[in-house]
């Protein structure tokens, strides 16, 4: 039989909770041993008490089909994510409640035991698409961000006043010609699939709260934001380093600003920055593949090795640009796209291995690691699924990651 290499990351896999059509055992006979949940039912900006994690925690860790109950086999890995309240990146007037908030979800995590935090910093929006059920050439469903229809968006149903200033003529004139090709019910359907919250997001709008929201950040630039994110990282940080929980920022998705609002989590300068703000083994980030793999000038490979010791959370999947139009990409399978897949797992398996010669155990060696998305395919098409976590679609994905990271690993011995 062959013998798993002790150079391994930690196979992890979404779990939106008990609502979510893929249920924990399936996630089992998928492979996975981390589970990545949260609390999504508690609103943005309130504190996660430690009953209601501990009842989560037993949900996923203690099978109570059995009498008595049984350890499932399961453990939950990594918080993703606790959501960072909108006053806090603008500076709001509950900007100290809300961090005060913030920082005793993170000690009531630690308490119960988690060790790891996944959060963003995007302005309003979270990841964004503007087409859910993109077919590819094999039949199954991909998610898909299309510059052109992204600007209809914008442009002719929000209608945001400067908007028109910050596209080209060219792409207003393709954004107008794509938007008078819509039906009534497509532009519904790209409406909601902007601002009607995707998974995980927590957030939903319509189109008038929307503008309003928008309009918050009327004094908020790229510089305030960093500066935003700052101030949150030095009243944070040092209160999960107490608790013994590590941060792990995501990106932005996609990586550059949209709709007038800055981003600033989007290139290896902008994590560097965020961690020199505060230099403590709890400031981490999430590297995402297929988020900064979406920019030509993000070096996926580069980022890991320079910032590997910085990564506390893992999100593997590929994005391909369409040569027509740099802006515009779909979610490719995991092993092909623009990714280069081989050489981000060989850098972080790399890591790994620096790592268990310095020492480190737990997650702090084998960096949790989550198949991220998976196309809608085979009875996945069938189903209801929550777009990009599909049952099947990522059972493929972490499939293929499995044995890639098996290949090299056994490799580096
Ligand atoms: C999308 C996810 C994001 C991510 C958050 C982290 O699929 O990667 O929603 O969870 O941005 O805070």
């Amino acid at each position: 039989m062959m013998t798993k290499s002790d150079i391994y990351l930690e196979q992890a896999w979404r779990w939106f909770g008990p609502k979510d059509p893929v249920k924990l055992a399936d996630i089992r006979q998928a492979g996975a041993t981390g589970i990545v949940s949260a609390l999504h039912e508690i609103p943005n900006g309130e504190v996660w008490t430690e009953e209601a994690i501990l009842a989560r925690k037993k949900i996923i860790e203690w099978n109570e089909t059995v009498t008595p109950a049984q350890p499932s086999g399961l453990r939950w890995s990594v918080v993703e994510s606790v959501p960072v309240h909108e006053h806090i990146k603008t500076a709001g007037k509950g900007r100290e409640k809300y961090i005060e908030n913030y920082k005793q979800s993170i000690i009531n995590l630690g308490r119960c035991g988690i060790d790891t935090i996944c959060y963003n910093f995007m302005p309003v929006l979270d990841w964004t698409r503007t087409d859910l059920n993109y077919v590819v050439a094999d039949g199954s469903e991909a998610l898909r961000f299309d510059a052109v229809a992204f600007a209809a968006f914008e442009l002719f149903i929000l209608q945001r006043p400067g908007a028109d200033k910050t596209y080209s003529l060219e792409r207003v004139q393709q954004a107008e010609a794509y938007y008078k090709g819509l039906t009534g019910d497509e532009k519904i359907k790209l409406q909601n699939n902007i601002i009607a919250g995707l998974p995980g997001s927590e957030e939903s709008f319509t189109l008038a709260e929307f503008q309003q929201i928008l309009d918050t950040y009327q004094t908020v630039d790229a510089a305030t934001l960093k500066e935003n994110l700052f101030y949150f990282l030095q009243q944070v940080i040092p209160v999960a380093e107490k608790a013994g929980i590590r941060m792990a920022i995501h990106p932005d998705d996609p990586p550059r600003p949209i709709l007038g609002l800055p981003r600033v989590v989007s290139t290896e300068s902008d994590i560097q920055d965020l961690l020199a703000a505060v230099d403590s083994p709890a400031n981490g980030f999430t590297m995402c593949a297929g988020s900064f793999g979406v920019r030509e000038d993000n070096d996926l490979v580069g980022i890991v090795k320079r910032l590997g010791r910085k990564i506390n959370f893992i999100h593997l999947r590929s994005t391909e640009r369409a040569k027509t139009d740099a802006e515009t990409f779909h979610e490719a399978n995991h092993l092909e796209g623009d990714v280069d897949m081989y050489g981000v797992m060989r850098a972080l398996l790399q890591e790994v291995k620096l790592r268990k010669e310095a020492g480190k155990t737990g997650a702090a060696l084998h960096i949790p690691m989550r198949p991220d998305h998976g196309h809608r395919m085979l009875d996945d098409l069938h189903k209801i699924t929550n777009p990009g976590y599909s049952g099947i679609g990522r059972l493929r994905g972490l499939a293929e990651l499995r044995g890639l990271e098996m290949g090299i690993a056994k490799g580096m011995a």
